[in-house]
């Protein structure tokens, strides 16, 4: 089994990481092999280029960017590389993230992003593991562990939580 990377996961500001680090973590407690970096496409879009047009041939399987603000990376990435891109928008300016939203989710008809909710790398990083999944079944187990691990998050508040209240 290769240690290649097959999930790149980019964001355009060091200040994204705390919030792309909820992906990189999942990523790293599911053993699926990723390369970081901090990729802008209004700061440095010549670099965005370069990177997004290697992704394919470097046997990427799947992208995860996270911007906030007007956050051009993520429809940018799409726009240059074959692979699906899964957006993350981040809550970064005084919007709240919803600026970030409407513009990651709002590709025109032809170059999707699959976008999750504000701030929820984590959805992204899953989603982009189940991509891989039919090619790198290595992976299922791991995913399946981490369902498990949060059913029996849910069902031991339940069983913490759970009364009657009968006056
Ligand atoms: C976006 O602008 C980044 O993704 C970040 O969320 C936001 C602010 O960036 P910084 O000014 O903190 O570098 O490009």
């Amino acid at each position: 089994m290769s240690d290649e990377p097959l999930i790149a996961v980019i964001m355009g500001s060091e200040s994204d990481f705390e919030v792309m680090n909820k992906a990189i973590e999942c990523l790293k407690q599911l053993k699926v092999p990723i390369e970081v970096d901090i990729v802008s496409a209004h700061r440095t879009p010549e670099k965005m280029f370069e990177y997004a047009g290697s992704l394919f041939t470097r046997n990427f399987a799947a992208v995860i960017a996270g911007a906030g603000g007007a956050a051009h990376l993520p429809g940018m990435v799409a726009s240059l590389t074959i692979l699906p891109v899964i957006g993350v928008p981040i809550s970064s300016t005084k919007m709240d993230g919803l600026d970030s939203l409407y513009s990651i989710v709002q590709m025109p008809a032809g170059i999707p992003v699959a976008t999750v909710a504000i701030d929820n790398a984590e959805n992204a990083a899953i989603l982009a593991v189940q991509i891989l999944l039919r090619a790198h079944p290595q992976f299922v187990d791991n995913l399946e562990r981490f369902r498990l691990d949060r059913k029996n998050k849910v069902l031991n508040s339940s069983k913490k939580r759970k009364f009657i209240f009968s006056p």
